[in-house]
């Protein structure tokens, strides 16, 4: 960077889309989720190959860097797997004391969110929804509308991910649609 000169920034983030050369790209498919759904007869007749949700994440420091920011977009597609909503691995952190802003870009979910006593609430994703996720809170985002479900994420770049521990408890509560509507059970 010279000293005095306007340059264009690394990024873009225009409506859903987040775009810069250095902008990786990472996709989830329902094979990455075998386990996590309830209803393993339903998850059967899906195909493995199904892309449940893409994140673009900006990483801008090595990752495990104190103070240093990450920034991502996460586009959940529309479905279920029985009465379970298409969804996020979920995940507490690995520093279990880091925090990270969430916000509702389009689309309709929600935010389901599991303390360390393991209670389990939710919080509705919209368009200008923001969401504060503290430390020690485990946290996964589920698309109960018919449209993709598009939300932002800021988070510390030395919080990184502790997915073993959902993926061995999971949460104590599921998203299902319980006569027509999203409910936590
Ligand atoms: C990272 C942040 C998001 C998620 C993304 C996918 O801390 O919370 O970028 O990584 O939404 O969710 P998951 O649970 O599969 O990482
Ligand atoms: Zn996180």
């Amino acid at each position: 960077m010279k000293t005095l000169e306007i340059v264009n920034p690394p990024l873009l983030f225009v409506r859903e889309l987040l775009i810069g050369d250095e902008v990786e790209k990472s996709n989830r498919t329902l094979a990455d989720l075998k386990d996590i759904f309830q209803d393993k007869q339903s998850y059967e007749t899906i195909a493995p190959e199904t892309l449940l949700y893409e994140v673009y994440c900006y990483l801008p420091e090595k990752e495990g860097t104190m103070g240093a920011l990450n920034f991502g977009i996460t586009h959940i597609y529309p479905g279920k797997i029985g009465l379970e909503y298409f969804m996020t691995k979920g995940h507490f952190h690995a520093q279990d004391d880091r925090a990270e802003y969430y916000w509702g870009i389009e689309g309709e979910g929600v935010l389901i969110l599991m303390d360390r006593q393991r209670n389990t609430w939710g919080e509705k994703m919209f368009l200008g929804s923001l969401h504060y996720i503290p430390g020690g809170v485990a946290h996964r985002v589920a698309n109960t509308g018919n449209t993709v479900l598009s939300f932002g994420a800021c988070w510390p770049s030395d919080a990184g991910h502790n997915y073993e521990e959902i993926a061995q408890n999971g949460f104590s509560a599921r998203l299902m649609e319980v006569e027509g509507i999203p409910q936590l059970v």
